[in-house]
């Protein structure tokens, strides 16, 4: 089978893959590459597919696993319990030849305590890998050289008895921050990217970005007035990260690896930054867009935390679409990922699906966490079964993020076809009726309307090339847009109220798709299209699509 390849332009939606959860294959429990090549006729091309061009996998490097990947020990490996180079070059054949374009994680503001370099680091101050890191002198009194705050509890900074001094981590203490200053080591990093794209992915999704520049001085960051230290208050939260942040260099030291990513041929990368509330969201996204908008772009998670209201929603796209030069600037909305509760479990099942419709219907890449599109849940996670360091070191802030990380479910055997043994954790849930199985074979499930979203946005140029705007600015239930290219229009209609509502559609429209297959929404003879509470459509007009 050989299809042919699309570029990033035509590309419908992205997959990631959380690789230690998505499909086990030699009964470790573990998710792994091998696996994922069993499974690749259900992403696209086999019977029922889900019909995606892309996929995006969290990092799949060797790993002391201290922070589940994310803690790189060597950026040009796959991590054993994953499989092997061998695997992954298998995997990205199979890709290719179904038409699917592979990206990689990419962690380049910290590596892993046990990554060569840092084991060098630590051994002297005059050890030439010393300035790969952030080591900086104790105040005079010997406590830490500044108030920087790791995002996952505690100061940043930890004290090395060998050297005498501190080191960096923004995240944990097995995290330890590259020194982005340091000229060799932003050349390690594009080395790295060099080594993948060679290798034929297709693109980077670059992690934690905003740290790799920070004030050189190590100036403290500022109070936040607005931090009340109630009881489940994030200590993280008192201050504005304005000095360990989004340093002075950030947007230069980017521009140096999208300058790697374009010496080739139809390569992006997708720049992990949410929403800081120091900087207006307008002065963030174009910061980043500014970087290159050839090859790269912000990913967009405002619809990840807000309240789910129309005026809301309308608001947030509405300003976000408004300030882009849509010419240039792709958006990448995003509802879900692996650190973020479940978007079923945020918002409700009927309202999940609304968020399905208005992500495919939206200008861009859209970017879809392996699982939502079956509508799986937060699993319930015994204390005794949790993985993720963060419930333990921020205790009762209830930010673990094993809840979005269980196995993917696949059929309604003892561990949801993902694998014959215990798997690492738990399954969510439900797996009896809530998986690929049982769904596929049902048309009004939530994986039918998905299969259906991406195939009508795989065929149609109006939502993956079309102008955008918003109608009806001020409708307290329902957001509506229209995307239009050539003389073609789609109306996209967005029911966020809880009631049935009246929408006034032109002459000639009519449903083309509904977020509630079983019973969609009718047009009056009026013209009057007839919602049920939390529904979503796209509409049509005689001569369209
Ligand atoms: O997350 C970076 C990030 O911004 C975190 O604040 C993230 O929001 C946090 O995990 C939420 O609890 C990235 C990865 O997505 C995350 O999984 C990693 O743990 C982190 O970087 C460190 O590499």
């Amino acid at each position: 089978m050989n299809a042919p390849s699309k570029t990033w332009k035509d590309v419908n939606a992205v997959y990631q893959i959380y690789p230690r959860s998505f499909q086990d294959s030699n009964g470790d429990g573990v998710g792994d590459l091998r696996g994922v090549i069993s499974r690749l006729d259900y992403l696209k091309g086999g019977e029922g597919a889900l019909g995606v061009d892309a996929i995006w996998f969290s990092p799949l490097f060797p790993s002391p696993m201290a922070d589940f990947g994310y803690d790189v020990s060597n950026y040009c490996d796959i991590d054993p319990l994953f499989g092997t180079l061998d695997d992954f070059k298998e995997l990205l054949a199979g890709a290719h030849a179904r038409g699917i374009k592979v990206m990689i994680d990419f962690v380049p503001n910290h590596t892993s305590h046990e990554h060569p370099w840092f084991r060098e680091s630590k051994t002297s101050r005059d050890n030439p890998k010393r300035e790969y890191y952030t080591w900086a002198d104790p105040k005079p009194d010997g406590s830490a050289p500044n108030n920087w705050l790791s995002i996952f509890g505690g100061s940043a900074w930890e004290w090395d008895e060998t050297t005498g001094q501190y080191y960096l981590h923004t995240f944990l203490k097995e995290q330890p921050d590259l020194n982005w200053r340091n000229p060799a080591v932003r050349q390690e990093m594009q080395s790295i990217l060099r080594f993948w794209f060679d290798m034929g992915v297709d693109g980077i999704r670059a992690d934690a970005v905003r740290w790799v520049s920070k004030d050189e001085h190590y100036r403290d960051d500022p109070k936040n007035p607005a931090f009340t230290d109630a009881p489940n208050a994030d200590p993280f939260a008192s201050l504005l990260h304005v000095q360990s942040r989004f340093g002075p260099h950030l947007f230069e030291y980017l521009r140096e690896l999208t300058d790697v990513v374009e010496q080739y041929p139809d390569k992006i990368m997708i720049f992990e930054d949410y929403p800081d509330g120091v900087f207006t969201s307008r002065d963030q996204y174009l910061g980043f867009y500014g970087v290159n908008p050839r090859v790269s772009m912000p990913f967009n998670f405002e619809g990840i935390g807000r309240e789910f209201s129309a005026p809301s929603f309308r608001h947030f796209i509405t300003e976000f679409q408004g300030f882009l030069d849509v010419d240039q600037h792709t958006p990448v909305y995003c509802f879900g990922n692996h650190d973020q509760p479940r978007l079923v479990s945020r918002v409700g099942e009927r309202q999940a699906r609304l968020v399905a419709v208005l992500q495919t219907t939206l200008p861009g890449l859209p970017v879809v966490y392996y699982g939502d599109e079956l509508g799986m849940k937060n699993g319930i996670i015994r204390p005794s079964e949790e993985q993720d360091p963060l419930n333990v070191i921020k205790p009762g802030l209830n930010q673990g993020r094993d809840p979005e990380r269980t196995p993917m479910q696949w059929s309604a055997d003892e561990y949801a076809g993902f694998s014959t043994v215990k798997p690492w954790l738990p399954l969510a849930g439900q797996h009896d009726e809530v998986n690929v199985a049982t769904l596929s074979q049902k048309y009004d499930s939530f994986l039918a309307l998905y299969t259906w979203l991406l195939d009508f946005r795989a065929r149609s140029d109006v939502l993956k090339h079309g102008g955008y705007q918003t109608l009806d600015s001020s409708n307290p239930h329902v957001f509506s847009f229209v995307r239009m290219h050539g003389n073609e229009q789609l109306m996209v209609v967005l029911n966020f109220s809880n009631r049935r509502r009246s929408y006034a559609v032109p002459p000639g429209s009519h449903v083309l798709i509904s977020s509630q297959q079983a019973n969609p929404a009718k047009i009056s003879r009026k013209h009057v299209l007839k919602l049920h509470p939390y529904e979503a459509v796209i509409v049509g007009q005689m001569h369209s699509a």
